[in-house]
């Protein structure tokens, strides 16, 4: 691993987001998620091996640390602030997908849950396979993406949780988009789902990560 992803990843995982953040005490002075994201690009090291090397371990580090009560919510909310400064540099390498759009992709985090770095993570892969993004953001339910539904006739929808506490509202939330438009396609997606899950709340299709899910809406759509 080089030493600019090391970096990355401690500075993700300690939620210090750039050179000038007090947070972490310990980490003062040093630079932070921002400009190691730009010295690692600068350094040619690929958006992929940031993103998948640094910025997702780090979070799985985080994830760990909490379950463990070793870090508390301020911590994670801090180390998604770091995650966020380098996504939103990651974005345009992403982000140049094919001029003529594949569809429109209607995404969002269900209703309840507020975590929203592996939507925007799908979004932003899903945008680069060539579709058109409608992004509803977080603690949505099934109005909202029946309203965009009306918006964006035909469009491909999909749903992201990340609590088992939330994942459950996905089934409404399918149910309600199967009244107004049954022929919807809908991926489901977050780390608590599986396709069993999946196929009990009448989804189409369970995507473990991003590219899964780029990979099947480009087969829908050809
Ligand atoms: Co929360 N949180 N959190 N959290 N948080 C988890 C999810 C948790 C596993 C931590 C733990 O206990 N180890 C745990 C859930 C336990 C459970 O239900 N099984 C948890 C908890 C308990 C909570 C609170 C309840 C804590 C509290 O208040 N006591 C609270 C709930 C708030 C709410 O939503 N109502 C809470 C709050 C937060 C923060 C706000 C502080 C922050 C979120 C900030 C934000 O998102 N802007 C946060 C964070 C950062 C995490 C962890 C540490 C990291 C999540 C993350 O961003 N991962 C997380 C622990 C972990 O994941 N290990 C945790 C990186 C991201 C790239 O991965 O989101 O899994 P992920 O997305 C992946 C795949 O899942 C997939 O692709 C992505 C890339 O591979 N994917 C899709 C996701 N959506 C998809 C959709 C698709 C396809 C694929 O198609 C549509």
């Amino acid at each position: 691993m080089s030493d600019l992803i090391a970096r990355l990843l401690e500075a993700v995982e300690f939620g210090k987001i750039d050179q000038k953040s007090p947070f972490p005490p310990q980490m003062r002075g040093m630079d932070g998620a921002l400009e190691l994201t730009a010295q690692a690009l600068e350094a040619s090291v690929s958006p992929v091996a940031i993103l998948e090397e640094a910025l997702i371990p780090a979070m799985a580090n985080v994830g760990r640390k909490f379950s463990e009560n070793k870090v508390f919510v301020p911590q994670m909310l801090m180390s998604a602030k770091a995650m966020g400064v380098s996504m939103a540099q990651l974005k345009p390498f992403f982000a140049s997908g094919a001029l003529r759009k594949k569809g429109t992709f209607i995404v969002g985090t269900v209703k309840g849950d507020l975590h929203d770095i592996g939507k925007n993570l799908v979004a932003m892969m899903v945008e680069g396979g060539g579709w058109s993004i409608v992004d509803l953001g977080v603690d949505v339910g099934s109005d909202k993406f029946i309203e965009a539904l009306r918006n964006h006739p035909g469009a491909a929808v999909g749903l992201s949780a990340l609590l088992t506490t939330t994942m459950v509202n996905m089934g409404d939330i399918v149910k309600g988009i199967r009244e107004h438009a049954p022929a919807t396609q809908i991926l489901v997606g977050g780390a608590p789902l599986n396709a069993e899950f999946c196929r009990s709340i009448g989804a189409d299709y369970y995507a473990p990560d991003p590219q899964t899910a780029v990979e099947y809406l480009n087969r829908i759509a050809s």
